[in-house]
């Protein structure tokens, strides 16, 4: 089975289509992170880039977003088959003012995968939120997610709220998305950053000392 055709109707925001041929891509033994990874990520890559370039309309990237999603929820079952470990409590959530969660889902799914507890606050998470929840749930871990450079300041927000609160040192913090680095992580305070969704399970395991 060839990866590009589920790439490319990706590309043309095709849901029924990204359907179909990854039912295919299963029944032909291609692995659901293969999948992910050699197809439905390179596709939104390349979606982001022509919105940069201002060859797409919004409406595009939102209909490329929807068939991606609509590929995840077929493959997220079977990414939660991988082995089970005993591991920690994460709360996850977009940053307030951002509405972007495919990468985030991602993370969560990879995470629940690899055993940890996933509580997931969903999008445009205020700090308070954020506050509330660590209070109620008590989760070893925090993960922050931003894909806007004007909503990145909504992490440090939000590290600051858990501070002024008096939980910051009782959890971990783990930022990522697209215009987050390492620097920033160190310049806002929080314990941990993650490229990507495999790296979130490795840093989440060290940041919990889980080895
Ligand atoms: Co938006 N958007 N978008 N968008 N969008 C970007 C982010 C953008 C880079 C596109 C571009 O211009 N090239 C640009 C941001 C520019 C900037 O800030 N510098 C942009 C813009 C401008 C906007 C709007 C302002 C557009 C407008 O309305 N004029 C608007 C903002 C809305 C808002 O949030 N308030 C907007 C809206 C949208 C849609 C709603 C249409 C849709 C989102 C749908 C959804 O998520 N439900 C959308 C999409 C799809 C994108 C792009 C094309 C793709 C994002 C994505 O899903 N990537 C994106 C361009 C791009 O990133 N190349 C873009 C695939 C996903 C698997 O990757 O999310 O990076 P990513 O997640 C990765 C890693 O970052 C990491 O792991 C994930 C998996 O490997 N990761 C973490 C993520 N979170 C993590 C947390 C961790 C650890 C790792 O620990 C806690």
């Amino acid at each position: 089975m060839d990866l590009r055709q589920i790439h490319d109707s990706v590309i043309a925001g095709d849901a029924p289509a990204v359907e179909e041929l990854v039912q295919q891509a299963l029944s032909d033994s291609v692995p659901a992170g293969e999948i992910i990874l050699g197809s439905l990520i390179p596709a939104m890559t390349e979606v982001g880039d022509s919105f940069g370039r201002q060859e797409i309309y919004v409406s595009e990237m939102l209909l490329a977003a929807r068939a991606m999603k609509s590929a995840l929820r077929i493959l997220k079952p079977l990414l939660l088959q991988g082995e089970l470990e005993p591991a920690g409590c994460v709360l996850m959530g977009t940053v307030k003012g951002d509405l972007h969660d495919i990468g985030k889902n991602l993370v969560c799914t990879m995470l629940e995968g690899a055993g940890f507890q996933v509580i997931d606050l969903g999008i445009d998470v205020p700090p308070g939120t954020f506050v509330d929840a660590v209070r109620e749930r008590k989760p070893d871990l925090v993960g922050m997610s931003a894909l806007l450079t004007t909503t990145m300041a909504e992490m440090r927000s939000t590290i600051e709220a858990l501070r002024e609160a008096g939980l910051r040192n009782g959890v971990k913090i783990m930022v990522g998305g697209a215009p987050v680095t390492q620097a920033y992580a160190d310049q806002i305070g929080a314990d941990g950053y993650a490229p990507d969704a495999g790296t979130s399970v490795r840093r989440a395991r060290r940041l919990l000392s889980i080895e």
